[in-house]
């Protein structure tokens, strides 16, 4: 195992019932740091530019409008196995499906409103830290 970095992001839904303590603490319980974090409201081009893999999907405008509808918080999160530590964590997409005791179970309303993005592999990690981090402003 090696130290690793993945993005993550607490959803509109988290930012609106002020949940981001608490995701925050389920993250850090976990064994993750978090490393970087910026409260930022994401425009509809960081949105759909962030999901185009799932442009074609019958969801895709709904997602772009979710993300775009309040405040999130973006973060890079560290540790060992970070990406599919992470994952774990977080829980499966629908809350209906995930875990006990992940994030997703705890706290999700719907697939749709899922409270977090956690990245899928290591190289997506990259791709996403860069879209809103610059490298100095990561702290480890
Ligand atoms: O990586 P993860 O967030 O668990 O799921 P993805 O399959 O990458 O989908 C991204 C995002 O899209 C999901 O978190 C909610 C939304 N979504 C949806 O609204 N309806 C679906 N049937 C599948 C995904
Ligand atoms: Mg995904």
């Amino acid at each position: 195992m090696a130290t690793e970095r993945t993005f993550s992001i607490l959803k509109p839904d988290a930012t609106a019932r002020n949940l981001t303590g608490a995701v925050n603490a389920v993250i850090e319980e976990a064994g993750l740091r978090i490393v970087a974090q910026r409260r930022i409201r994401m425009s509809d081009a960081q949105a759909k530019k962030f999901y185009e893999v799932h442009a074609e999907r019958p969801f895709y405008g709904e997602l772009v409008e979710f993300m775009t509808s309040g405040p999130v918080v973006v973060q890079v999160l560290e540790g060992e196995n970070a990406v599919a530590k992470y994952r774990e964590v977080m829980g499966a997409t629908n809350p209906a499906q995930a875990a006990e005791g992940t994030i997703r179970q705890k706290f999700a309303k719907s697939v749709g409103e899922n409270t977090v993005h956690g990245s899928d592999s290591l190289e997506n990690a990259a791709i996403e830290i860069k879209q809103f981090f610059d490298e100095k402003d990561i702290v480890g």
